[in-house]
């Protein structure tokens, strides 16, 4: 059985649970959970949670769901050793009460403890359809179909369906099919509702299904309810405020604790005396894409932007190789970045450096990112709940050989 969260309803905001739940066969909540491709990014996967989300908003309308969060681990980007990187808990990286006020959430191990043990019931290996589709004929519809791809899990001696799960290795899956898929997410609902019994679904490969309105207000409710958890944004407000100069007082960056409540008018946030930057290096430089600068090219504008804006402190995030760390100290001596010692590596993994990159850089007077980086795209979506003025957000670096630089499309938060 699933214990029922309270929340508090506010103006414009669906509490959770409502009232009363519409009359179902099920005597207790039934179970969502989901994967993404292994390959995605701890950003892509940030908004697969969205999209995730709304579906779990239809359902509700009909029946009491509860999303299981699917654990963080061995993802392609984060180096550190293995062993720090599985089985991570959302709440290593964000805080499970305010998520809570936006849809029913657990983690993994409360799925364990409460459904009774390791067993999904039904897993659906979400993928789009063989023939694809005709120019000028999409249409939105889901079918049961042959998968396409050889599955990622295999049968035991028991019958039982092994594959990744998270690495809970003894975690089994009952019964694996496959769905094509061609629309947004809550277009599974009438599966989960009517064509499955099963108190536990899994939906895998979920990157699979689109927003179902991305940029409105559910997408924005759902998107400031990922709050960062605390004890990362404690971090990077005490290295704000020691070697930035940085405080919400002076900046103009009061947060609250309840997402809910926090509506903040545009351009009421100015932001730390600095310059944030968000360099997006490895297999961006790798592909030699056009959009990406050099780092001469990048430091060149970083200068422009501080003479400019009359700051002289720039932080920097990165993902860039340790070469390219160097040339960048030599190129700008100045540049601030959060430099792990090994012990918050291990504390907070690389998610949480992330997390602490992104806080930092979403606290800057103007900030400058990386051409279609889910990274920086997270960072102008923090910076939009902060209330800053969008030019001092949807800002990008600009390859050397770039005919036509556009700019980031600023999304406009809705409340
Ligand atoms: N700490 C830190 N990590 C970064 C930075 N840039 C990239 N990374 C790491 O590299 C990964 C980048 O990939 P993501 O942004 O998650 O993945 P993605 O969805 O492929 O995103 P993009 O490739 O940036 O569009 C992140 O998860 C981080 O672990 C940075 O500035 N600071
Ligand atoms: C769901 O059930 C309906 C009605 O029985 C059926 O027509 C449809 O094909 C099923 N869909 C899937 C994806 O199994
Ligand atoms: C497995 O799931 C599919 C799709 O829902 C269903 O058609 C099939 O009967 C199930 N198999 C078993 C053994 O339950």
């Amino acid at each position: 059985p699933i214990t029922l969260r309270m929340s508090n309803a506010s103006e414009g905001f669906t509490p959770w649970p409502p009232v009363s739940y519409p009359a179902t066969g099920r005597a207790c909540g039934t179970y969502l959970l989901y994967d993404v491709n292994p390959p995605e990014g701890f950003n892509l996967r940030r908004d697969v949670y969205v999209r995730i989300a709304s579906l779990l908003k239809t359902l509700l309308k009909n029946e009491n769901w509860v999303l299981v969060l699917p654990p963080w681990g061995r993802l392609y980007h984060w180096q550190s050793p293995d062993i720090l990187q599985v089985r991570i808990p959302w709440s290593s990286f964000f805080d499970l009460p305010s998520l809570n006020r936006n849809i029913p959430v657990i983690e993994y191990e409360q799925f364990l403890a409460e459904s009774g043990g390791p067993f999904i019931e039904q897993i659906y290996v979400l993928q789009g359809y063989a023939e694809g589709w005709k120019e000028g004929t999409w249409e939105e519809k889901i079918d049961e179909r042959p998968c396409i791809d050889q599955l990622m899990y295999s049968r035991d001696k028991h019958e039982y369906y092994r594959g990744w799960f998270w690495g809970y290795e003894e975690t089994r899956g009952l019964n694996v099919s496959c769905l094509s898929v061609q629309g947004s997410a809550s277009i599974v609902a009438p599966i989960l509702l009517k064509n499955t019994s099963a108190q536990s679904v899994m939906l895998d490969r979920a990157e699979n299904l689109l927003h179902d309105h991305y940029g409105g207000k559910d997408y924005w409710n759902t998107r400031r309810s990922m709050v960062f958890a605390k004890h990362l944004r404690v971090v990077g407000d005490e290295f704000r405020n020691k070697y930035l100069q940085s405080t919400d007082e002076a900046d103009r960056t009061h947060y609250k604790e309840d997402w809910t409540q926090m509506k903040v008018k545009m351009g009421t946030a100015l932001g730390g005396p600095y310059l944030g930057v968000h360099l997006r290096r490895k297999d961006f430089v790798w592909g030699h894409r056009e959009d990406v600068p050099s780092l001469q090219g990048a430091v060149k504008k970083i200068r422009s932007l501080l003479e400019m804006h009359k700051l002289e402190k720039v932080f920097v995030a990165t993902d860039a190789v340790e070469e390219e760390v160097e040339l960048l100290k030599q190129l700008l001596p100045e540049m601030v970045r959060f430099e792990p010692s090994w012990e918050e590596l291990e504390l907070y993994k690389d998610g949480g450096l992330a997390v602490i990159d992104q806080w930092i850089c979403a606290h800057a007077r103007y900030f400058i990112g990386t051409s279609v980086s889910t990274f920086s795209f997270r960072i102008h979506e923090e910076r939009e709940i902060l209330g800053f003025d969008p030019k001092t957000t949807y800002n990008r670096f600009c390859g050397e050989k770039e005919k036509n630089c556009e700019q980031p499309t600023h999304w406009k938060i809705v409340y």
